[in-house]
């Protein structure tokens, strides 16, 4: 029998500086409805989806940056969109910046459960970027100032008929992300993302934006055996244009469904949770065929060595 889960990639446009929160959850609550209609049942919104993608400016005192972290999910702002989700019967999975109580800042996602139950936080284990100011460029993409690297590692948790997992944009790059997932059983993957289409330390780069997305995310998802949901805040955001291309990947790796524009979207597709085994009972066996006795240095040593 199948396990059919209706997901939906709900990609959001631009989200400029002097937007407030207000107008964005209603922007969510929006994009949440029209996927509701549309049958989905999970809901992916994008990483840092309630505000700018700020850590393209650099403020000497981070605590002025204060407000733009969360102290608590939901707060009296997002209520309305753990509300309407609830009302609606419809899971959802939300990324923003997060600020603790002990002062930590993560990059965060939150899977929230169809009866309005938190399942799981999720905190970014790649930070990509830069730790300091760096004048000469165009734009910062400071999050290695912004944000702390969570130690905490990739989870999966039972949720939505499944094994569900999360990373957040740069974490999509690195195949460990998927694997330990992958080893845990995972079945889909939700991944929110802002990519800005030019790289400064390699302007060869940019052309190759849509397909290295592409390329990570279809070959995570095909070693591993799983769904990904890949979701994009794209557009020009302050002047900086990001990549949009949000889609739905099935455990073969196909594309199921892809965003056709740069602005807010709302794609879904039936995935059925049962076809993540075909692969991991053949070629991606793990039990039978995977060496981690020579797989060594993945764990053990970070850079490459020409040892
Ligand atoms: N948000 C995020 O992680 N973006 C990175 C950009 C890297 S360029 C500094 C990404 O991997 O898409």
């Amino acid at each position: 029998m199948a396990r059919l889960l209706n997901v939906a990639a709900a990609q959001l446009g631009p989200i400029q500086r002097a937007d407030d929160r207000k107008s964005v959850v209603a922007r969510l609550i929006d994009l949440l409805r029209i996927a509701h209609s549309q049958k989905a049942e999970l809901v992916v919104f994008p990483e840092l989806a309630l505000t700018t993608f700020f850590p393209r400016w650099f403020i000497d005192d981070i605590s002025q940056a204060d407000h733009w972290y969360e102290t608590q999910m939901p707060s009296p702002i997002t209520r309305p969109l753990f509300d309407e989700a609830k009302k609606l019967c419809v899971g959802f999975c939300l990324g923003y910046a997060e600020l603790t109580p002990k002062g930590e800042r993560f990059n965060t996602q939150i899977l929230v459960e169809r009866d309005g139950k938190v399942v799981a936080k999720y905190r970014k284990v790649h930070i990509p970027g830069h730790e300091q100011h760096e004048p000469d460029r165009p734009f910062q993409h400071a999050e290695r100032y912004y944000f702390k690297p969570s130690d905490e590692g990739f989870g999966v948790w039972n949720a939505f008929g499944g094994r569900v997992g999360m990373m957040i944009c740069h974490d999509r790059r690195w195949p460990e992300s998927y694997r330990v997932m992958g080893l845990q059983g995972v079945e889909m993957i939700l991944c929110g993302y802002n990519t800005p289409l030019q790289y400064i330390p390699d302007p060869t780069q940019d052309p190759l934006q849509g397909f290295h997305n592409a390329l990570v995310m279809q070959s995570g998802a095909y070693q591993n055996g799983t769904f990904v949901i890949g979701v994009a805040k794209g557009g020009i955001e302050e002047g900086v244009d990001s990549l949009a291309d949000s889609s739905i990947i099935a455990p073969s790796g196909e594309l199921l469904a892809k965003t056709a524009t740069s602005g807010d979207e709302v794609v879904t597709a039936s995935c059925d949770l049962d076809w993540c085994n075909n692969y991991k009972n053949t070629l991606f066996n793990f039990d039978r065929y995977r060496r981690p006795e020579v797989y060594g240095r993945i764990t053990s040593q970070r850079g490459s060595s020409l040892d």
